[in-house]
Parts: C-alpha cells; structure tokens; sequence
C-alpha cells in the first residue's frame, strides 16, 4: 500500500463531566486523529496522548511533533501496519504516537481488503461485556449517586479511582450500598508506595477483582513485594509498555493481571502480542481505556473480543463520556458493545461534527505525487 500523505487533525471533545483521577482532573478531551490517505481510500487512528505528561511521559503537542519530525518521514514506500512498526522501532519511545500512526495504517490496510479489525486481531465473540471507570468524588454520597446510575445502564463491572484519602472509605461505602455480587475493583494510577502496604491490605476485606497500578510506572520490584502482601490480585497498567514488560512483570511476581491499552503499548500489534504471552502463562487481562472517541473504541472493542480478555474492560458507552460522538455512538446493550463487523474500524467519523470540534488541521505529504495538495 502506497500513502499519499497523512493528516494530523487536533479535536477538542467536551466531556459530560470532569473525571478525576490520582493525577489530576480533565473537562475537555484533547484528541489527535491521523488520518492516512491512499489511494485506494484512508484510515484513521486516535492518538490517546493526554494534554499533559501526567498519565505518562506523552503528551499531545509531543505526539504531533514526533509524528511530523520522525515517525511519518520514517514510513516506507510501501506498507502495512507490520512495515509500519518495523520502521518505528528505531525510535525510542513514544509509543502513543506510534500507535496512531500504525492504527491508521492498518485501518486504511484493512478497509482496502474487506477485512474487519476483529476479523483480523482474532475476535472470537461479537459482543463484549462492559465495565466502567468511576472518578474521584468529592463525597461519599455523590460517588455512590454516580456508580448507582452505571449500574442501573447495566454496566457489569465498576472501577473505582483511587488515591490516599480516597480508598478505603469509598470501597466500603459501594460494598455496602451495592452488595457482594458487583464486580468491583479500583485503580490507583501509582500514587502509593511501598510503605503504603499495611493500608493497601485492608482493601483485602473488600473481596475487589483487582487493585490496578498502586505503584510507580518503574517500580516492578516494589510491585512484586506488594503483591505478596495483599490478597487483592495486583493488575498492572503504566508499567506494561511492551509483551517483553509484560513477561518481565509476570515472571517477577509484579502482576497476576493485565490492563492492556494499544496506545501505551504502541499499538494493536504489540497488543496482541502481549495478550499471546498472558494467555501462555495463564494471566488474565482486559481492555483498558483512555476516554476513546468512537474511532479508537471501536478498536478497542475489536481487541476486548480476543478470548484472553476475560474480564470485562473499561470500554464504555459513548454516552460515558461525551454527549456527542465522532462516529455514530456505541451503545450498551445488556451490559455489553457489539464488535462493529464492517471493513477495518467499520465505523466512520461524521465529517460536519468532526469539522464542529476540529481546533486545527496538518497536512503531511509522503509521496512526491502527494505534495501538490491535499485530497
Ligand atoms: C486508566 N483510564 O485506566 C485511565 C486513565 C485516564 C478510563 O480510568 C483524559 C484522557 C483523562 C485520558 C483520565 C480510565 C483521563 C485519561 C484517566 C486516562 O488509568
Ligand atoms: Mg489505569
């Protein structure tokens, strides 16, 4: 497959309400599209960088400046999502950006050929239950409230964000209100430490699925001690940005679970691979999510049908999040999203509203025949 240039297109989507996590609060999702044109038509990628390293090092700025200083010029002539991630490696890092770039290659690849994302990742199922990702309230009574309106949407998982001061006390509030059967677990995004552990073992009562990333992206060591101490099993999500982190993490001890997000593992290759090496060691993982618009969620959703992932992920409705989405909206349906079965995303972005919430447009020529202007 031949490019005739890439667009790098920024998205200003408002969200519902500001969600709130151990590193900071966010009201607008910042989103950078690739889009990649063909000749034989276009693909589309969603860069999950957040406006500020907060999350991790990237950053949407950095995503489009690595993207047009050394990421698209790297491209080969011809390619496909495999040639793309070859042709990254080089590069250090920065796998947010990667993973737009390839998702748009292999998006492009895939509608070309007829075949769909879950066709080819290797969905087994064409529904995926849905679990979501509840922020940090600013009381008891209004976190109760919010997770009381997911679970009557039919949400069959719930994820509490946590952080020191909001743990215990909100656990044992939703334990209480909401009973033995809902499927509970929360995340930390690393803001304890090791000496956090006598604490982080009370959780234990609360019988959670899971306690993800209580520790720092880099402290594998230290999560392996934590999970000898706690009878939470420890799923790890900042730390894994590779199947060779994952072995290293499941070898040590660091994780017995596994959040898989394709943005920070640099895309749906890496994160089929990672799923291959857990589902070898027997490690159970689930989808992540990273307040996708219709366009990376519909990726997302493709990857959560693989047969490793199960337990459900954070891949929730469009409504979770924004009153309005890009592409006709994914609705839940019994507690669970349809895997979209048309060619690559099998979604399209509605180009009137795409253009409503487009706060600027780059276009990136690749062939010479490409430079004179933009299709
Ligand atoms: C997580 N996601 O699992 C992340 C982190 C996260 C659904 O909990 C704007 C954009 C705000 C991306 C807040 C969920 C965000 C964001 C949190 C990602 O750790
Ligand atoms: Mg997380």
């Amino acid at each position: 497959m031949k490019i005739t240039g890439i667009e790098l297109r920024r998205i200003a989507m408002p969200l519902k309400a500001p969600f709130r996590t151990s590193f900071g609060v966010e009201s607008a999702r910042d989103v950078l599209l690739v889009r990649v044109v063909t000749p034989d038509g276009e693909g589309w990628g969603e860069c999950v960088a957040m406006s500020e390293p907060r999350y991790c090092s990237e950053y949407v700025e950095g995503a489009a400046d690595v993207l047009r200083r050394f990421l698209v010029p790297a491209l080969p002539d011809a390619v496909d999502a495999h040639a793309v991630k070859r042709a990254l490696k080089p590069f250090k890092g920065h796998k947010m950006a990667k993973a737009a770039l390839e998702t748009a290659v292999l998006d492009a690849q895939l509608r070309a050929s007829g075949q769909s994302f879950g066709g080819f990742l290797g969905a087994e199922r064409d529904r995926v239950p849905c679990g979501v990702s509840v922020g940090i309230m600013d009381s008891i009574p209004e976190l109760l409230d919010s997770v009381g309106q997911f679970v009557d949407e039919g949400y069959v998982r719930i994820k509490l964000k946590i952080e020191p001061g909001w743990d215990l006390a909100p656990v044992r509030a939703v334990r209480e209100r909401f009973g033995d059967e809902l499927l509970l677990q929360v995340d930390a995004n690393a803001a304890y430490t090791l000496a956090d552990a006598r604490l982080l073992a009370k959780l234990d009562a609360f019988d959670l699925l899971l306690i993800e990333q209580p520790l720092a992206d880099d402290d594998l060591v230290q999560h392996a001690a934590l999970a000898r101490r706690l009878r939470t099993p420890v799923c790890l999500d900042e730390s894994i940005e590779s199947a060779e982190d994952a072995a290293a993490a499941i070898t040590l001890g660091a994780a017995s679970v596994i959040n898989i997000k394709p943005g920070r593992v640099g895309g749906y290759l890496e994160a089929r691979a990672i799923h291959d090496v857990c589902v070898a060691h027997g490690v159970p993982v689930w989808c992540g999510g990273m307040l996708e618009t219709g366009l990376g969620r519909a990726a997302n959703v493709a990857l959560a049908a693989l047969p490793g992932f199960t337990l459900p992920g954070d891949t929730s409705a469009s409504g979770r999040y924004f009153a309005t989405d890009v592409t006709a909206p994914f609705e839940l349906a019994d507690g669970h999203l349809d895997v979209p079965a048309g060619p690559g995303l099998g979604v399209e972005p509605d180009p009137g509203f795409l253009d409503e919430v487009t706060t600027s447009v780059e276009w990136l020529p690749l062939q010479p025949s490409g430079a004179a202007g933009r299709p």
